[in-house]
């Protein structure tokens, strides 16, 4: 009896190891929540969106204001008007799978709206399929979510912080995460 028992407990142990693991999804982007600084021109981890230039004049890492940490993502008026575009570093994908993408921005009041997309690349690194959201609210951290499957010939994902050129203001981006959904 004493035997059966011990095998029932080990058993359940490890189920609920897994099932924890299960729950636990990995999130794929490296520094999520911009405290690892910069390297290479950008923040740990990230780059520009096609030929943006403009990291140090229109976006940043800043410590005016995280939602979980000391540092976030701030775009502002750069001093010429362009397109802020800042992507996670793509990592590998597989078609068929479905992504969840989420961060939080803080738009400041006054702002116009900012953008999040997540991004399905090819082996070469061209778009196959993108998805986008804005955010609604202003003076305090919104939420923002983007669930989507990878279409046939992915075979990388990332998300891109992106605000147009014609958009105005200041937004503050933090947390960001990319996990696959069971
Ligand atoms: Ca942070």
């Amino acid at each position: 009896m004493k035997r059966l028992l011990k095998v029932l407990f080990l058993t359940l142990v490890g189920v609920l190891l897994i099932t924890s693991t299960l729950l636990a999804a990995e999130n794929l982007v490296a520094n999520p929540g911009f405290e690892e600084g910069e390297a290479d021109g950008w923040p740990v981890g990230y780059a520009g969106f096609k030929d943006l230039k403009s990291y140090g004049d229109g976006a940043v890492i800043v410590k005016d204001i995280a939602r979980t940490g000391v540092w976030s993502l701030k775009f502002y008026e750069p001093t010429v008007s362009a397109p802020l575009g800042i992507i996670s570093l793509p990592v590998p994908a597989e078609p068929g799978k479905t992504y969840k993408a989420s961060v939080y921005v803080r738009t400041e009041p006054g702002s116009s709206r900012a953008a999040f997309y997540l991004e399905f690349l090819d082996d070469e690194k061209n778009r196959v399929s993108a998805s986008w959201v804005e955010t609604t609210t202003a003076d305090a951290w919104e939420l923002l979510e983007i669930t989507d499957t990878a279409p046939a010939g992915t075979a990388y994902v990332n998300v891109i912080l992106y605000r147009a050129a014609s958009r105005r203001g200041v937004h503050y981006y933090d947390d960001v995460s990319i996990v696959v959904v069971p």
